[in-house]
């Protein structure tokens, strides 16, 4: 009988690992890459784009528009590169970040297909050893979490679904080409991503059903391509706009009415709604300064979007179901979509609205209601969202100083950061443009490159210092959750029986934090550049 010896495992030895080839990983890369330092990426995917990769459902769109969009840190990249429309369609974010990665030889220190399972801190060497779910292990002086703050599903929580024996499509991991023309579908959720696959399926599906928990605030996008000479407008005046990007609290180039609802009119107030719904996009939220600081202010925006959903929707039993109550516009993400309430008019999509008739439970080849109505579809479309920010992370299992378990210290506390860039007991781990920063309440490209840039500067300076050390200080770190829920408090956003994502509310168990810094990208820029000037205050290094 012959023993065989075990294969030694190759360890991927780097001075910076970073999880995720996404708008974050792949700037990360470019940028410590041509400082000199060792970088490599590793992303689940085939292929760079995060987000953007795997959210390739019929209709996805990004709301932020396309010129913004984008990274600002290459003035040749962004001269070169032609948008066509005013918000980008996913395909097009995709072979944009494909031409970054390519335009900057990106790909030679990216590894595809590689899913890290557990990252531990080794206290004595003052590394971090990550093994992959195939086995393969890296070991990296820094670890960059670089993996999106809704990257992981919220796990099917529908009653009975597992007795479905038809086909299911998750919209965050929708199979390329499928489209479901011509058969019977229904679609679980009406979040940002309900919104945009309903319209998108409508119009190819022979029937459509639609089950609404919660209804939301849906704002037209008016999506259009871009004119003769407007791209060409911004690019003669890039610079400028990205300067106003970050100068906005929301990341982004917009015109925010600086009048209070109180100041104005019943008539003004009407025409300035009026205007910015026409207008369409996520500029609708600057209509007027106190939207998200006053419930009277808030409630006139209510007011406003339910005479527009009455206006549009002509079935009035249908029109009141999608009309959100009890909580203010905001609470939840707003949702921008195209002919999101037009579909309701259309003869072959009918709304369920299951918190009027609960669903009792999915059967083998459809659903069967409360009141014993049951339905078939040849299809099941779950855009049922995700455990947001922290998911990602504590799937994993991280183990810091002592071999604590990241999971256990927000499971139980709650995801509390130094500044949204790093967690006590988890040294060298840097957390990119997730909880604790304003990250999904600005364009998240602002945001990722705001602690992309302070990255960059920190590790520079850990170079120079001699320091090989950084890790939150946990006084400091308690203070910061406590600033991030003060904020959240002064504007309407934790406020009503929303169960947004914002605060961990849609998984079951999740200890509830508001998890965005709401006071946004200026303000936050300011905290994290006076603690770097302050020698990194309320980080220990070493
Ligand atoms: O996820 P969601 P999403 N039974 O959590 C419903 C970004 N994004 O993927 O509210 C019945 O918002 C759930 O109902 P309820 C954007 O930041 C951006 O849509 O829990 N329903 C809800 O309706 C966005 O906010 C863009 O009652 C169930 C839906 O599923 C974020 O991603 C496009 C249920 C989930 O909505 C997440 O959006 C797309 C159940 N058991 C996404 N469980 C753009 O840039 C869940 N639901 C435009």
């Amino acid at each position: 009988m012959t023993t065989q010896t075990p294969k030694p495992t190759t360890i991927h030895e780097t001075e910076v690992l970073v999880a995720g080839a996404g708008f974050s990983g792949l700037y990360l890369l470019h940028r410590l890459r041509s400082e000199g330092h060792r970088v490599h990426v590793v992303e689940s995917a085939p292929e760079v784009g995060g987000t953007w990769y795997w959210n390739r459902y019929p209709g996805a769109r990004c709301d932020v528009e396309s010129v913004d969009y984008s990274y600002s840190w290459d003035e040749d990249l962004q001269q070169e590169w032609d948008w066509t429309e005013k918000y980008p369609a996913q395909g097009d974010i995709l072979a944009y970040l494909k031409h970054v990665a390519d335009r900057f030889d990106l790909r030679k220190d990216i590894d595809f297909n590689t899913t890290l399972s557990s990252a531990t801190w080794d206290e004595s060497q003052g590394l971090w050893t990550a093994e992959t779910d195939d086995g393969r292990v890296y070991r990296a002086r820094y670890l960059l979490m670089a993996i999106g703050c809704l990257s992981t599903p919220k796990e099917v929580d529908l009653p009975g679904f597992d007795r479905y024996t038809g086909e299911v499509l998750r919209t965050w991991n929708w199979p390329e080409g499928e489209d479901l023309a011509g058969k019977n579908v229904a679609v679980v959720g009406t979040g940002s991503t309900g919104a945009q696959v309903i319209p998108a399926l409508a119009e190819t599906v022979a029937d459509l059903t639609v089950l609404q928990r919660t209804p939301n605030f849906v704002i037209p996008t008016r999506n259009r391509p871009l004119q003769d000479g407007e791209l060409e407008a911004v690019k003669a005046e890039y610079a400028d706009r990205r300067d106003r990007n970050r100068n906005h609290p929301a990341g982004v180039f917009r015109d925010d009415n600086e009048k209070n609802v109180a100041d104005v009119d019943a008539e003004e107030l009407r025409a300035t709604f009026e205007e910015r719904w026409e207008g369409g996009g996520i500029n609708f939220l600057g209509s007027f300064a106190d939207l998200m600081f006053e419930q009277s202010a808030n409630d006139a925006v209510v007011e406003f979007v339910h005479s527009k959903i009455a206006e549009i929707v002509d079935d009035q039993e249908v029109a009141d179901s999608l009309k959100p109550e009890g909580y203010p516009l905001g609470a939840k993400r707003p949702v921008v979509a195209t002919d999101y309430y037009e579909t309701f008019n259309r003869p072959n999509v009918h709304l369920i609205d299951v918190k009027k008739t609960p669903l009792a439970s999915f059967t083998e080849t459809g659903i069967e209601l409360a009141d014993g109505t049951t339905e078939d579809f040849d299809a099941v479309v779950l855009a049922t969202g995700f455990d947001a920010f922290t998911g990602s992370f504590t799937k994993m299992d991280i183990r810091g100083t002592g071999n604590r378990s990241l999971a256990e210290a927000w499971g139980t506390e709650g995801a509390k950061t130094q500044l949204g860039l790093a967690t006590a007991g988890f040294p060298n781990m840097i957390i990119v443009a997730n909880v604790g920063s304003p990250s999904v309440l600005a364009n998240m490209v602002t945001a990722i490159e705001q602690h992309v840039e302070w990255i960059s500067q920190l590790l520079a300076d850990m170079r120079e210092n001699g320091y090989t050390m950084i890790e939150a200080e946990k006084d400091a770190q308690e203070k910061w959750a406590a600033t991030v829920e003060e904020v959240a408090a002064m504007t309407l956003w934790p406020n009503g029986d929303s169960g947004s994502w914002y605060r961990g509310a849609n998984i079951e168990g999740k200890p509830q934090l508001f998890m965005p810094y709401a006071a946004g990208v200026v303000e936050y820029g300011d905290a994290i550049e006076k603690s770097a000037a302050n020698g990194y205050a309320g980080f220990v290094r070493s």
